[in-house]
């Protein structure tokens, strides 16, 4: 931890980049988890485009499941720890892959005035038209039970989607832009509960390394980062971020 801390505190650019693991302790299942984030299908075959086209009703069963779930849940000490070392640092840059908007949360929270997280695969309480440009905030509830009560478009009536980047989707080219310029930046990449397997994502910390940066990484078993990190955190995020960014503000 010692060591972290002070890699931490000497870096004048860091890039944290979270995976699902970092909301695990909101109560909130991983994907890859024992527990799974999906009733009875996984998501690389419901988070898909194709998914959605042959069975919108069942695709927004999923996603209204882990609107409702999220919106019962609450940022825990660790999205609190990271969303401080956004606030107190300059040069910290928050790269989530999550949809959960709990980064988000956990800032205003504490009234923090940081850049807010750079959000790669978009989020939950967002939708976007299919047959349109629309797109807008989301949070009311969505009734799934049949294809007629799905939302709808307000500017052209057609089927909304969730706002997220699903897979074979390509992600927003400026935020992936920005994502990658601030990891080529970054003296650290302090990655965090992520299983490292989704790409573009987990070729940012990459990137970092490839540019002299080091990588710290917390997360309670071993990831492919694992072996190119200067430091490993073995743990819950919810223990090791507080202790982490606390001694690296001090
Ligand atoms: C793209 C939004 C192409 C939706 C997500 C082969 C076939 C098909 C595709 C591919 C392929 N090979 C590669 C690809 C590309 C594909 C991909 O990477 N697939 C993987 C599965 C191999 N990528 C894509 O399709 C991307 N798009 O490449 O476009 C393209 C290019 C040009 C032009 C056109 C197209 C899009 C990827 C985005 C997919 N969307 N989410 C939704 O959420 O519903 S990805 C999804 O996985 C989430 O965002 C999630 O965050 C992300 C990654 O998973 P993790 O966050 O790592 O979660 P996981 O459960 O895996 O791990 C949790 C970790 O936490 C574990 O390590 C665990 O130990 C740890 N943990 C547990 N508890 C704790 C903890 N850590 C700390 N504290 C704890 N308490
Ligand atoms: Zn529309």
């Amino acid at each position: 931890m010692e060591e972290a801390q002070t890699l931490l505190a000497a870096a004048r650019s860091v890039v944290v980049l979270t995976g699902a693991g970092v909301s695990a302790e909101s109560g909130i299942p991983t994907f890859r988890g024992d527990e799974g984030l999906w009733k009875s299908y996984r998501p690389e075959r419901l988070a898909t485009p194709e998914a959605f086209a042959s069975d919108p009703r069942l695709v927004w069963e999923w996603y209204a499941w882990r609107r409702e779930l999220v919106a019962t849940r609450s940022p825990h000490s660790g999205h609190v720890a990271l969303a401080r070392l956004c606030q107190d640092r300059p040069g910290v840059r928050l790269v989530t892959q999550n949809v959960d908007g709990l980064h988000a949360r956990a800032a205003s929270e504490i009234g923090s005035g940081a850049a807010p997280p750079l959000e790669l695969h978009g989020s939950l309480f967002r939708v976007r038209c299919t047959a349109c440009r629309y797109r807008a905030p989301h949070t009311a509830s969505v009734d799934s039970g049949t294809v007629e009560t799905l939302p709808r478009c307000p500017e052209c009536g057609g089927l909304l989607r969730p706002a997220v980047v699903w897979f074979g989707e390509s992600l927003d080219a400026a935020v992936v832009a920005e994502a990658f310029r601030a990891a080529e930046e970054a003296e650290v990449c302090l990655v965090v509960g992520t299983s490292a397997v989704v790409q573009p994502a987990a070729a940012l910390p990459l990137s970092t390394l490839r540019t002299g940066g080091a990588v710290i990484e917390v997360n309670p078993v071993p990831t492919p980062l694992s072996q190119v990190a200067e430091v490993v955190l073995r743990g819950p995020a919810g223990e090791l971020l507080p202790p982490l960014v606390e001694g690296a503000l001090a």
